[in-house]
């Protein structure tokens, strides 16, 4: 006690000898630029910074007047101070804002990262680079409605047992899901985060994920292994059977939970156990894990047994409570949602006939809607999800799992109805698919509505194969709400000129050509050097193709309105690199010459990779 007191005085003396020493420099860099401090912090940590709860908006729009109204501009408006501090404190221009960039996450330093990076889109099919150096602990944007933050929760809400199962996950990002979880979910709502590692081959792995939590006292979470590669689906199940909490919340190995979370999804399901919830999916960008804030829309599905995301029917969101109303929906996308655990055994579980990826997404949801229960979107609760380009594993066996499982769906729960997606299937005409007696009898059991039934009350809006014309008008037109505008913002229009030089940058084809590469041709003023930058930093040629960096080269292509290697960053002007976070590397061109192609190059040749945007 007494040597605790004694380090605590220790700490009061030398925190305030800290804060004399920061007092003098404080008034020593007055005279100077009081604020360059600040800056430092800042280029230091970026991610930190930009990527704070409050000000989620900082990050990708460097058009962004919101710093200038975060505390900074009474005093920016007043006192001889103002010209000097100025250049420091305005909102990050270009340039800081490159600068910032180029110094951070996506940048391809050396040869040694490039190796990191390809390595990291073979295994993982993501940007490892930034995923490793955004670290175990970032925060992310509060998407959540506003009217959500007034919301409140009862006392005693039942515990949660997370269950995360992962096959050759990365395991930085693994790590974050894991903290995510811990940091933004109250101690006593969780009962235990179950990671279930599908028997993954990636060297040690298991051995590393377990000495981690070792060595950082993380008891809650509890690392088990199958004996045999389950798949998700017998995994997740190997998971929840040893669940000791009173409600399941799965998630996959590659997410980040937002604030507070879990309180609507437990209050939900305490209100009434047969309802499953599932929080928003928000979108963590692959190439760049950029954190942005998903549109709320709900799940459906196509004759092929593909879920789909779809918009909400009109009249869904009329009034201001319906943004954070629970919102129901036919179909889960499969990967995050909450479920009682004695609601979730009582209704069969999974299928554990089914193996590896797919299927299981539908097949859950189809019964708890035909089997007395009600599957629902929370508004409130969301949790960010990493979207990959592809799937970057198979099956051990390598057949269709996907196939197989809705093979399995279709025979158990679709009556009839399931020939409309073997009509669309012809390969699955001499596929085994199992047994499926078991899952028939619990069917039987539940005693279930069937599939005409689902299909009338809960999915009207879906379109049979056999509707007329008359039929598709009635459930197709005015159902939906348009959530994704596409209407394109130009902010600026130049000319990209290799500095120093009279050469700009080109289409090697019309512009209309997509796909095609770019090169250096004499600076003139047509529009196969126009380019118009857009408020999402999309560099677009004569308003109808985007510049999309490759691996190699950049090409001109369709704008897919998603960021990553159509975002390009530069400080504007003269001599500036323009960066492309996606692919860590700048433009650049092989020599100064008519021709020459545009390549992706490291961002430290400065003589081949600086442009003047010329207006
Ligand atoms: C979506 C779901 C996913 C699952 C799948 C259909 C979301 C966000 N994700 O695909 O959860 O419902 O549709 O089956 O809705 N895994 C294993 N063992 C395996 C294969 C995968 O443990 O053999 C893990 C994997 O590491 C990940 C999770 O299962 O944590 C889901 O796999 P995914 O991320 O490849 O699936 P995703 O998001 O494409
Ligand atoms: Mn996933």
């Amino acid at each position: 006690m007494v040597s605790l007191n004694r380090s605590f005085l220790y700490g009061i003396g030398f925190a305030s000898f800290t804060w004399i020493i920061s007092l003098y420099l404080y008034f020593q860099l007055t005279k100077n630029d009081i604020v360059a401090n600040d800056t430092r912090v800042q280029t230091e940590q970026p991610w930190h910074k930009y990527n704070s709860i409050n000000e989620p908006s900082q990050k990708y729009s460097s058009k962004d007047k919101s710093y200038l109204k975060k505390g900074s501009s009474n005093f920016l408006n007043s006192g001889k101070l103002i010209k000097k501090l100025q250049p420091v404190l305005a909102p990050p221009s270009h340039k800081d804002k490159v600068e910032e960039e180029l110094m951070n996450l996506g940048i391809v330093r050396n040869s040694k990262d490039q190796e990191i990076r390809d390595e990291g889109y073979k295994t993982h099919a993501y940007n490892v680079l930034v995923s490793t150096r955004l670290g175990y602990n970032r925060s992310v944007p509060d998407t959540r409605n506003k009217l959500c933050k007034d919301v409140t929760y009862a006392k005693g809400l039942p515990s949660a047992s997370v269950i995360i199962c992962f096959y050759n996950e990365h395991m930085p990002t693994l790590l974050r899901t894991i903290h995510s979880v811990l940091d933004r979910t109250p101690k006593h709502l969780l009962e235990e985060i179950l990671l279930i590692d599908d028997q993954s081959d990636i060297p040690n792995l298991h051995e590393d994920i377990d000495d981690y939590l070792k060595k950082n006292n993380m008891s809650k979470v509890k690392l088990l292994k199958p004996e045999t590669r389950e798949g998700l689906i017998r995994a997740r199940l190997f998971g929840a059977r040893r669940a000791q909490g009173k409600v399941l919340v799965f998630l996959d190995s590659h997410v980040e939970v937002n604030v507070a979370w879990i309180e609507p999804l437990l209050s939900r399901i305490a209100e009434k156990s047969s309802t499953v919830v599932m929080p928003i999916i928000d979108i963590i960008n692959a190439d760049t894990f950029a954190y942005t804030s998903s549109p709320l829309v709900r799940g459906g599905f196509n004759w092929g047994l593909h879920f789909k995301w779809e918009n909400l029917p009109k009249g869904t969101l009329d009034k201001n409570e319906d943004f954070v109303k629970p919102i129901k929906s036919p179909t889960m996308a499969g990967g995050l949602f909450a479920i009682d655990k004695k609601y979730f055994i009582d209704m069969g579980e999974y299928d554990a006939g089914m193996n590896i990826w797919g299927g299981e997404n539908l097949e859950i949801s189809f019964r708890i809607w035909m089997c007395g229960g009600s599957l629902e979107l929370i508004p409130c609760s969301r949790v960010g999800h990493v979207f990959r380009h592809r799937r970057p594993y198979g099956s051990p066996d390598g057949k269709d799992t996907m196939l197989h499982n809705s093979l399995r769906v279709a025979y158990v729960w679709m009556d009839d109805y399931k020939q409309y997606f073997l009509n669309q299937r012809s390969d699955a005409k001499n596929i085994d698919y199992g047994d499926i007696s078991s899952r028939l009898q619990l069917r039987k059991e539940l005693k279930c509505h069937d599939f005409d039934w689902y299909l009338k009350n809960v999915y009207p809006e879906l379109a049979l194969p056999t509707d007329d014309e008359e039929h598709l008008k009635k459930k197709m037109p005015d159902k939906f709400q348009p959530w994704h505008s596409r209407k394109r913002n130009y902010v600026a229009q130049y000319q990209i000129r290799l500095a120093n030089t009279s050469l700009c940058v080109q289409s090697s084809k019309d512009t209309k050509t997509k796909g095609s590469s770019l090169i250096l041709g004499v600076c003139a003023k047509n529009k196969r050097q126009m380019w118009y930058e857009t408020d999402k930093n999309e560099l677009v040629l004569a308003q109808l193709l985007c510049l999309q960096a490759g691996k190699s080269s950049p090409i001109l292509y369709k704008c897919h309105e998603m960021g990553g290697n159509q975002e390009w960053k530069h400080k504007g002007g003269k001599q500036t690199p323009i960066y492309n976070m996606a692919a860590g590397t700048c433009l650049g061109v092989s020599k100064k010459a008519v021709n020459a192609t545009l390549t992706m190059k490291l961002c430290n040749d400065p003589e081949l990779s600086n442009w003047d945007l010329v207006v």
